[in-house]
């Protein structure tokens, strides 16, 4: 597996040591606290400026802290879509990051989720990301293009956006890494897949309602919580439910994030992480996770050889955060990371 990060070994991390974080709550929106996304989106400029510390056997492209996170997700994609661990590495990846944002940047906040039952209509408008100052920047400028197809399945039209961000606190900001497989109509290959190749260009945003309208609804919600007795009570059903049933129903939590409202710089799951919003997104999406106490499901996306993911499996961090045994971060409520409380 030639995209794998070296192995590692996982020391444990004593129990005690995360309990400072069972009464962490993921808090409001901007709309309803503004203050802290601000605060989020000063410590999330810090990382932009922060040297990488990702080897450059595997992450050349990486430049600076921020980049970390989006080399490794592109480096383990095929392992972490679609597969047995899903819900538990990008829930423990976000943790991660937010973690950096603290240590590393003085944030004292938790990663704020982007409340997916609002602005559904006109994303654009979410102060959240409506370029307003104390926004995480604003659309892509309108660039015509012939639309996307999400997972090479989904249709999703030309939004009102797609070039690089024009005004708020990211408008030019510099990526280093993707895009991979592209799947906006029009747009350049990109980087071989799965590579971390040095790729610097602006970041561009598509905001539209194509997916946010039909798909961000409280039945969708309902039905992957307490929604029928097979959705909730058996996991495999539960993940794909959450990450949607091509090509129309569903959250589609991951590849939603690659295509929906943003990150038209990528259009797919391995780079949609080069846009600070896809912290905010996976947030919101994580919450419905402890939901699923189990695991169930292969170690690759539609794996024809039916290698099934193991509580025993390495989450491969790289220079995120320390590598961990999947069993060891099931418990959503109890002595791991990631333990939070959603305010409403
Ligand atoms: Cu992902």
């Amino acid at each position: 597996m030639a995209l794998r990060l070296a192995a590692s070994t996982t020391a444990a991390v004593p129990h005690d040591s995360l309990r400072m974080l069972h009464d962490r709550a993921m808090a409001n929106p901007m709309a309803a606290r503004g203050g802290q996304t601000a605060l989020a989106r000063t410590a999330v400029q810090c990382m932009f400026m922060l040297p990488s510390q990702s080897d450059k056997s595997w992450a050349a492209g990486a430049r600076v802290r921020y980049d970390d996170w989006p080399a490794t997700h592109i480096n383990q994609t095929r392992f972490i879509h679609n597969t047995g661990n899903f819900l538990t590495y990008h829930r423990y990846l976000t943790w991660t990051y937010e973690r950096a944002l603290r240590e590393a940047c003085g944030y004292n906040g938790t990663q704020p989720y982007w409340k997916w039952f609002k602005y559904q209509a006109d994303p654009t408008k979410n102060p959240l990301m409506d370029g307003s100052d104390t926004s995480m920047g604003g659309n892509g400028a309108y660039v015509e293009h012939n639309g996307t197809l999400a997972a090479g399945i989904v249709y999703l039209p030309s939004g009102p956006g797609g070039g690089c961000i024009e005004r708020g606190p990211f408008a030019n900001l510099t990526v280093n890494l993707g895009p991979i497989n592209p799947a906006m109509r029009g747009m350049p290959a990109g980087v071989p897949d799965g590579t971390n190749t040095h790729n610097p260009r602006c970041l561009r945003r598509d905001l539209s309602t194509h997916a946010s309208a039909p798909w961000h609804t409280y039945a969708n919600l309902l039905n992957v919580t307490t929604g029928g007795p097979v959705v909730s009570s058996d996991v495999s059903v539960f993940q794909t439910e959450l990450q949607g049933r091509p090509p129309d129903t569903g959250f589609r939590v991951c590849t939603q994030a690659a295509t929906t409202p943003s990150a038209a710089t990528t259009r797919t799951n391995f780079s949609s992480a080069v846009d600070p919003l896809f912290w905010f997104h996976h947030a919101m999406g994580l919450h419905p996770g402890p939901v699923a106490r189990g695991v169930m499901g292969t170690r690759l996306a539609r794996d024809a050889s039916l290698s099934y993911t193991q509580r025993s499996d390495v989450l491969e961090m790289g220079a995120t955060g320390q590598s961990r045994v999947l069993e060891d971060l099931l418990d959503t409520m109890g002595g791991t990371p990631a333990c939070y409380i959603y305010e409403y």
